[in-house]
């Protein structure tokens, strides 16, 4: 860490260092120089992404294109180049880095925020994905194939099921039956992309509350942060992923299921910010909104269950048995959707008349 710290062209010296941060994948660390300014400095999960450099080009391609389009300069994160001009460092032991200049006065919420951050987060998620309508989706590479197929996930949970390496597939069989008995319905909005029914639009595929900075001051959306998997995708997943995390009325590791429900009021709140933000959707698009969030989530909970019987090696966990909890909470949401279908359908058609 202090040798990438000492590679990036910063404003003054690295004084400080420290961990920063929740997310699963990538590791994150705020630095201070002596010139009182502040970084965050990642090092990038090469088990996630197998081109880092690509990587590093769209997110570069994607944030200066938003900041050209918005003119404001805190719309997307600046990023800092390595001493030979690279915006990104190989170190000695093979780790990737990157660092981005700190946005002073912000905010990111944790899990799950309040209605407001909520509402304001669709509107940074839409407003994100409207700009970048007419961005050239053909010139952004695929930081990780196939990540929002879902038959795919599924192909490869398969795989995982029929190896598993550590014995742990007997332990999970209610979870599995869970998933598998939803396979064909999984694989819906896939299809509905091949046939073209549903357009593909540059997406952010990552759409957590905590990847928005807000206001510290106002409240409002500063910025959507985290561009490593904006790539070509759906829509309605986009809106979903938001949904699964946000919309949560539980962590996503909470042990008691019971406390892990829909809270309508937030998938309203989100419906509104999201569809008023992005004129850009089709009505096919509008019309797939609620699959988009129980697909998603499905596949969320079938991700985190193939990593358990797998042995823990994709997701950060910080206790035994998190990725089963994670499952678990998953699939009550999944179940908690399918309750309240005809509502959920009904807010969207209703958010629709009162635009
Ligand atoms: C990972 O690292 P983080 O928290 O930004 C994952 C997402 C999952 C999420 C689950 C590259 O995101 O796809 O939805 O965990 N990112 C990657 O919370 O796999
Ligand atoms: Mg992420």
């Amino acid at each position: 860490m202090v040798e990438a710290a000492r590679m990036f062209l910063y404003n003054g010296t690295p004084v400080e260092c420290r961990a920063f941060g929740n997310g699963h994948i990538n590791r994150s660390f705020l630095v201070e120089t002596d010139a009182g300014k502040r970084y965050v400095l990642q090092s990038l999960s090469t088990q996630a992404f197998h081109d880092i450099p690509g990587l590093m080009d769209n997110t570069i391609a994607v944030s200066s294109y938003i900041r050209n389009k918005t003119g404001d300069p805190r719309s997307s994160l600046i990023f800092v180049p390595a001493a030979d001009g690279k915006y990104y460092y190989l170190d000695s032991n093979g780790e990737y880095w990157r660092s981005y200049e700190f946005v002073e006065d912000t905010f990111s919420p944790d899990a799950p925020g309040t209605m407001e951050d909520f509402y304001n987060s669709a509107v940074a998620f839409g407003t994100f994905q409207n700009l970048l309508s007419d961005f050239p989706a053909e010139t952004l590479c695929e930081t990780i194939p196939d990540f929002h197929n879902t038959p795919d996930r599924y192909r490869k949970f398969h795989e995982k099921i029929d190896a598993d390496p550590l014995g742990r597939v007997k332990e999970v069989a209610e979870e599995i039956r869970f998933a598998l008995e939803r396979e064909e319905d999984a694989g819906r909005l896939q299809r509905m992309r091949e046939s073209g029914e549903l357009p593909l639009r540059v997406t952010h595929n990552d759409t957590k509350l905590t990847n928005v900075l807000f206001d510290k001051e106002t409240g409002k959306p500063v910025c959507v942060i985290d561009l490593d998997t904006v790539m070509p995708g759906l829509s309605a997943l986009d809106f979903g992923d938001a949904i699964r995390f946000g919309a949560s009325t539980g962590a996503e590791d909470e042990k008691d299921l019971s406390k892990v429900n829909i809270d309508l009021d937030k998938f309203r709140a989100f419906a509104k910010g999201f569809i008023s933000s992005c004129p850009a959707l089709t009505d096919a698009e509008i019309n797939a909104l609620v699959l988009g969030a129980k697909t998603i989530t499905l596949e969320q909970g079938v991700r985190f269950l193939d990593d358990y019987i797998n042995g823990d090696v994709y997701y950060a966990t910080s206790y035994p048995g998190q990725n089963l909890y994670r499952t678990r909470t998953q699939f009550r949401l999944v179940s908690e959707m399918e309750k309240h279908w005809d509502e959920l359908q009904e807010i969207i058609k209703e958010t629709l008349s009162e635009l």
